[in-house]
This record gives structure tokens, sequence and C-alpha cells, in this order.
């Protein structure tokens, strides 16, 4: 491998929808992705939210039934491997909200995109665990005002979570992983120019070439349960922790 690694080294590990693609979830851009059935200005806009709340609802309450259906894959639990047996500072962020970074036991994670079992009251701020369905008839536990639950999803034109502590660990890290991600969507697609500027190597691992490939030092193309553990096994080798 190319990459060289010391184990006191900082790793950022960034994915996206492709990592949870073989465990049976679509994924947003591709041909058969979730864009290519629903107008993302219909249900992952603040503005789509306010025009039909229940429309978003039934599209949320699906996406959260189905990961009684799923269950983590190879690439998963390998970033969870990486996260227990790394010496130095590890960060996995996800643009995911499904639960299988969580599920596969990663720890050190930070759901920039938010989380499909929490639900968030926009009159008192409440979060919540939710695995059920969401509807505007139901009312908040906190504050008791109805209809005011929404998906604790970051939607377009709305700030993702945690952004001061995800840019402390790019602008600290050594080795800047991005997988399963078409870095279509900001800021998460401009992580890979914040962590080179900070000296980091940076690889991408995906189905294919993203748009923004030539922005990686180095990248690895496959399908991620394959292309993950494999690298997650070289990476520890070349660290001597294997
Ligand atoms: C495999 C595989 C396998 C398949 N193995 N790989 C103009 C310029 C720059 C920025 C902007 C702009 N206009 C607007 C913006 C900002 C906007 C933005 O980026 N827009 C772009 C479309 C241009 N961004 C925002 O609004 C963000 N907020 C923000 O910027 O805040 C600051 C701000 C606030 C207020 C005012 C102004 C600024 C928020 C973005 C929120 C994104 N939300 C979504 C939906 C919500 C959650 C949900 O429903 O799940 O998040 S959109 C959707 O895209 C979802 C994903 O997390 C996100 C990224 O998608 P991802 O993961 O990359 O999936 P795909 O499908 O695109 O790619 C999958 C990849 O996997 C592919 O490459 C495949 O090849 C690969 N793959 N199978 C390995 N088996």
């Amino acid at each position: 491998m190319q990459v060289k690694i010391r184990r006191s080294d900082s790793i950022v590990v960034l994915t996206g929808a492709g990592i949870s693609r073989e465990s049976g979830l679509d994924t947003f851009r591709d041909a058969d992705g979730v864009w290519a059935r629903v107008r993302l200005e219909d249900v992952a806009t603040p503005e789509g939210y306010a025009r039909d709340p229940e429309r978003v609802h039934a599209f949320y309450n699906a996406r959260r039934a189905a990961l009684e259906t799923v269950t983590p894959n190879a690439a998963h639990q390998a970033l969870a491997a990486l996260e227990a047996r790394w010496p130095g500072n590890f960060l996995l962020v996800t643009q995911n909200i499904d639960d299988l970074h969580d599920r596969a036991g990663s720890r050190k994670l930070v759901p920039m995109h938010g989380e499909l079992l929490k639900a968030r009251c926009t009159a008192c701020g409440d979060l919540l665990p939710w695995t059920g369905d969401l509807s505007t008839g139901m009312a908040c536990p906190h504050c008791l005002r109805q209809g005011t639950l929404r998906p604790h999803v970051v939607w377009f034109g709305e700030m993702p979570l945690e952004m001061e502590r995800i840019y402390a660990a790019l602008a600290d890290c050594d080795l800047f992983l991005s997988i399963g991600t078409s870095g279509n969507v900001y800021p998460a697609a401009g992580f890979v120019a914040e962590a080179s500027g900070h000296g980091a190597h940076s690889v991408e691992l995906n189905l294919e070439r993203s748009q923004g490939a030539h922005l990686f030092a180095e990248g690895r193309y496959g399908p991620a349960t394959q292309v993950v553990p494999a690298f997650v096994r070289d990476l520890l080798a070349a660290a001597g922790l294997d």
C-alpha cells in the first residue's frame, strides 16, 4: 500500500450511503437511488416539510421501519475494529442517518446529517429516541405541543451537526478516508480539501471514482464490503498492529 502510517497518527473517516448499500439500504444519486423516486425538494428541505409534513413523515417513517430489516456489513464492522485497535486519535464522521455504524460498535462517531432513530421538538428543542412512526397528530412528550415533532435529520439549507468538532479533527488528522460518498453535498464534499490542506494523506474508497476523485492522493475501488476490510487490514499491518 502507498499509505505510510504511524501508530500515533490521527485518522478521520467520512462515510456516505455507499457503505450501507450492501446492507440493503439505497444510495441517493445512483440510478436506482432515493432521488430517482422522490424529489429532494419535497422531502429533504425545510420548505418541503412546511408544505406537506405528512408526506415527509411518510418518507422517513418508511426508512426508519426499513432499519429493522438490515444489519451492519463487513465494512461497518471493519471501521469499528479499526477504532477499537487504533492507538492514535480516531473520528468517524457519517453522512448516513441509519444506525449501522452504531450497531457495528463504532463509538467515536459523529452522525453529521442526524439520526433516523431520533425525533426533535421544534417548539422546546427536546431530542428523543424514536423507533416508531412520526405524524403531525402527535404531541411532544416534554412540552405537550402537538405537531412539533420532526425527524432529527439535516435537510438542505440546514446546518450539519457538530461542525466545530469535525473541523478540529480534520485540522489535526494525518490520514483522511472517504468511503461510499459521491462528494456532491457540502460541507462534507469539502472535507478532503480541508484535511489535505492541513497535510493529511487522503484516500477515496468507493465503488467507482467519484466526481472529486482527483482531490485524493490515493483511491481503492470496488464494493465497500471488500475494499474497506482489505484497506483496514493493510493499515493495521503497516502500523504493526496486525
Ligand atoms: C458504493 C457502493 C458500494 C454505491 N460500495 N460504494 C452550491 C455550492 C456549494 C454548496 C451549496 C450550493 N448550493 C447549496 C449548497 C449547500 C448544500 C449542498 O451541498 N448542495 C449541493 C447539492 C450543491 N448543502 C447543505 O445545504 C447542507 N448544509 C449546509 O451547507 O449548511 C450551511 C448553510 C446553512 C444555511 C444556509 C447556507 C448554508 C446540508 C446538507 C444536508 C444533506 N441532507 C441529505 C438528506 C437528509 C438525510 C437523509 O434523508 O438521509 O443527506 S441529502 C443526501 O445526500 C443525504 C446524504 O447524507 C447526502 C450525501 O449523499 P451520499 O452519502 O454521498 O450518497 P450518494 O448517493 O450521493 O453517493 C453514494 C456513493 O456510494 C456513490 O459514489 C456510489 O458510487 C457509491 N456506492 N454502492 C461502495 N457497494
